[in-house]
Parts: C-alpha cells; structure tokens; sequence
C-alpha cells in the first residue's frame, strides 16, 4: 500500500521545468530541418498538428529539438494522462524488458495479463461477471467488440451514430461519421453499418438546419425541457432507425459516452439511458466507446458513469498504457465466452511491457488525486475560458467534463461554424507555445486534453494564452446573427 501511495504521489514530481519557455521561433530551425527531412522520408498521407520535434515529455511540459518548452494540452490525444515519462510506467516497463518482451499470450501466458483483465472487470461499469480480452489498438478494440456481439447473437447489423468516430482499419473507418480525412477514397466499406441520429444538444439532429440549436442551449443546464426534449427526439429517431432495418438483425450499437474527433459532444442528458433501453428491448448488445473519454479523463474513471448506464460491453485503449499500446475489451462473461476458442487473439495483443505500464496506471488512480485533479482541471478552465460564450459573439459552446473540454466556434444565432477562427487561434497559441488539438464535424472546435498531473499555474498560464487570443481573433469579428445564411 505504501508502494502504491508513494508511486500516485511520484506522479506529481516531474524532472523537466514546469514552465513554459520560448527559446526560439515555433518551429525552431533545428525542428524545421528535421520535418524536411521527414518530408523525404515519410509518407504524407500523415498529418502534423504543429511540426515541432519533442526530445522529452514530462508533466504538462513537451520539450522539443529547439529548447522550447511548449504547454501540452493534448496528451497525445488523450493518452499520455499521468505523466508522458511517469516514474512508476517507467519502472515497470524497464523491470519488464529486462525480464522478456514478448512471448504472444496466445502461445504462452504471463501474470500480468490477467492482472490488467482483472483490475479492468473490478472497475468497468456493471454489476455482472465479466471477462476481458487485451489488443493494442483502439481500432482493434472497437473491430474485436463487433465481432464478440455478432458471434454472441448471430446477428450482423451494427448501429452507429452521428458524429462517431471509432477508429482507421476499414470497419472502424466505416463505422465512423466523418468522410474527410477519415474515409475519402477508401471505399468500398464493409457492410451492415446503420447510421442514427446523435443528441447533440447544440445541433440537433431534426431540428430546423439553422439557429435551432440556440433555444436548445448549453448542455449543462440538463434538467431544462429543452435539453431533455433532445434526448427524446434522438431516442424517437433512433429507434425508428432500427424499425426500418428490423431491430433483430443489430448485434451492436456502438456510442461513445463523450464523442471525441466529432467535437467533444456531450450528449443530451437521458440519450446514454435512453439506448440502454433500446439495446434491452430488442436484445442488441451495448458497446461503450470510453477509448478517448475513459480511464479518469473526465473525472471519474468511466465517463458512462455520470449517467449511470453500463455498457454490455466497455471499450478502453488510449489511456490505459500510457502511451504504451494497450486496448481492453471488457463486458459480459456469457457475452465474452461466447466466441468459439480461438476466435480471438493478435500477435501484440495485451503485450507485457504494456500490461505492466498499465498496472502503474492503475496504481496512480488508486488514491483518487488523478481524478480530483480532473475536476480540478475543469473548474480552472470553466472559470477562464466559459465566459468567452457571453464576451464574444463566436464561441457558441463550452462543453465537455473534467480534462475533457473544448469550445465550438459558431456565429451567434445562426450557428454557423467558423473553423477560419479555430486555425486562427491555433496558430496563435502554437506561436506562443500551447499546444491545442482542434475537432468537431466542421473542423470548428478546439479541444483541450491536458494531462491530469499538469500544475494548476501551467495550466493557468496556457489558458491566458488561449482566452487572449480568442479575445484578440474574435475582436472585428462582430456576431453576424443579423445576418441572414449565404447559400451563395
Ligand atoms: N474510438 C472514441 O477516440 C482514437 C484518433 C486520432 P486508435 N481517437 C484518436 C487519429 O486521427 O487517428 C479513437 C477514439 C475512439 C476509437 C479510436 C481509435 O483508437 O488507437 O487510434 O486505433
């Protein structure tokens, strides 16, 4: 116990400066050769965020070629949460090297294994037995959970969502909602992949195109009728959707708790609940996505849990190895067992040197400071950044839990989304030296991901960067809700 006590506590102790520091232009010309280089190299069917080169990563601190010393609040898209050189993973995994590498759990086993499968059926929402199987990846997660429900229930329909994102290998790919950059040109998909209705309170989905989401207001207020008549309305068209294909040819709907690449939307209050039912009443097995907003990102270790709803099946990965390539399966025994022996598997998949990082993951979270530092994280960037909504006539909405947050740029009352701000902004804040991931299904959102061990005055500093040049692009940038929609 004490092991584990000190080992949450070293997360907090980081052997790189906690500030950030500026020693050249970003990028500095030492990265600007090395992204050339890359340019020779590498394929460029890769995009780049910000083309700066990390030499160490610690804390909320990426330190690149240059010495600059940028504010990460990315985490590498949500991974990277105790610490990108967290001591305790380091520990593990360099014990673990020295010990072996690898064998292929399917040829011959090892401890850790079914320790991280434990941990994880002890800890994933569900009050029923369950069973897990380990890969790598998230694609893989979400491929393996599909193929776990068809076999369960001998159907092949599988119900996906506005706005999804699940993945890159050609069935998460085609699972997933957005055509550019994730499917353009890569057609044929797989088939039996049924798209429904999301409830994203800004936007919803059978509401008339324009302003309608300024009535249906921020999700916060989930008691409001509005924000539940949200939920009603997906949940009516949801269901409708599995009418027309006949609701005993789904095996699966997949939906993530929080959508991550779709713009960090929280759905309607009642929405989670509300599939749960459908997913009872016609016999479809339930697949959380919890890939991006699992593993403590939102303040509590699941963020399905603000809802209360259990998936039959919980998909985890991202956070999970700290960087190190994990991905869980977790769900139903009678679910899980169903698949004949043999049927599951991968050369990588639960790889020790990411079964231990895992386990050091696990120990961070026991005493519950990662979590608090979550909420911790949103009451900080609530109260810098949520009111831009009331000062500027360009953020229609702040939205997401915990270290999970992010504001969607639109015009005031027609909503028109305004990627041209997001770029703007972004640009600006990498100049200063705070990295921010932009998503959403108009490109029109900036996200923040930083990791839970980042300081509150790191964290503060990069805010002030971000407000300030929000503050400084959405200057001249009147609210055009007088304006009636081009359709020129
Ligand atoms: N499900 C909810 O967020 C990965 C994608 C980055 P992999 N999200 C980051 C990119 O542009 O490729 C993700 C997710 C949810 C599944 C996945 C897929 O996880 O580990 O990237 O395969």
């Amino acid at each position: 116990m004490t092991d584990s006590r000190s080992s949450a506590a070293a997360t907090a102790l980081s052997y790189l400066p906690q500030s950030r520091h500026l020693a050249t232009i970003i990028p500095g010309p030492r990265s600007s050769a090395l992204h050339r280089e890359r340019q020779e190299q590498v394929t460029d069917g890769f995009g780049t965020v910000l083309p700066v080169f990390i030499d160490r990563a610690d804390g909320g601190i990426l330190q690149d070629v240059d010495g600059n010393r940028l504010i990460d609040f990315a985490s590498g898209i949500a991974v990277t949460s105790i610490g990108a050189s967290n001591r305790r993973v380091g520990e593990r995994v360099a014990a673990q090297l020295e010990r072996f590498t690898h064998t292929c759990f399917m040829v011959t086993e090892y401890e850790s294994f079914t320790q991280v499968a434990k941990w994880l059926n002890e800890h994933v929402p569900g009050d029923f037995e369950k069973r897990t199987a380990l890969f790598s990846t998230g694609a893989e997660a979400v491929e393996n959970a599909v193929k776990i429900a068809r076999s369960a229930t001998g159907r092949s329909r599988v119900l996906v969502f506005d706005e999804a994102y699940h993945g890159r290998s050609l069935m998460t790919m085609a699972m997933t909602a957005k055509e550019n950059p994730y499917r353009l040109n890569f057609g044929p998909f797989p088939n039996e992949i049924v798209r429904a209705a999301s409830a994203n309170p800004l936007r919803p989905a059978n509401a008339p195109a324009s302003g309608a989401g300024a009535t249906a207001g921020n999700n916060d207020d989930g008691a409001s009728p509005a924000g539940a008549g949200v939920a009603a309305a997906a949940l009516a068209s949801v269901e409708a959707t599995l009418l027309e294909h006949g609701p005993d040819s789904f095996a699966a709907m997949v939906i993530e708790p929080i959508q991550g690449e779709g713009g960090f939307v929280v759905p309607a209050p009642g929405f989670l609940k509300g599939l749960r039912s459908l997913a009872d009443k016609y016999g479809i097995v339930l697949v959380m996505d919890e890939i991006q907003a699992g593993m403590g990102r939102t303040g509590t270790l699941f963020a399905s849990e603000y809802e209360g709803v259990a998936g039959d099946i919980t998909l985890t990965a991202k956070a999970l190895g700290d960087g190190v390539p994990l991905s869980a399966v977790t769900g139903r025994a009678g679910l899980m067992n169903a698949v004949h022996a043999g049927g599951l598997g991968g050369t990588y998949a639960g790889n020790p040197l990411a079964c231990e990082a895992a386990l050091a993951v696990f120990e961070a979270f026991e005493d519950g400071t990662l979590l608090a530092n979550a909420q911790a994280i949103e009451e900080t960037v609530r109260e810098l950044l949520e009111p831009l909504v009331a000062e500027t006539g360009v953020v229609a909405e702040f939205r997401g839990r915990g270290a999970m947050l992010a504001l969607e740029f639109a015009d005031r009352g027609t909503l028109e989304p305004r990627p041209d701000l997001v770029r703007e902004v972004s640009a600006r804040c990498h100049q200063q030296g705070v990295l921010t991931l932009s998503c959403g299904t108009y490109g029109n959102v900036i996200r923040l991901l930083p990791p839970l061990v980042i300081s509150q005055e790191l964290l503060r500093d990069g805010l002030q960067v971000l407000r300030q040049a929000i503050i400084d692009v959405a200057v001249g940038q009147p609210a055009r809700e007088d304006t009636a929609p081009s359709f020129a």
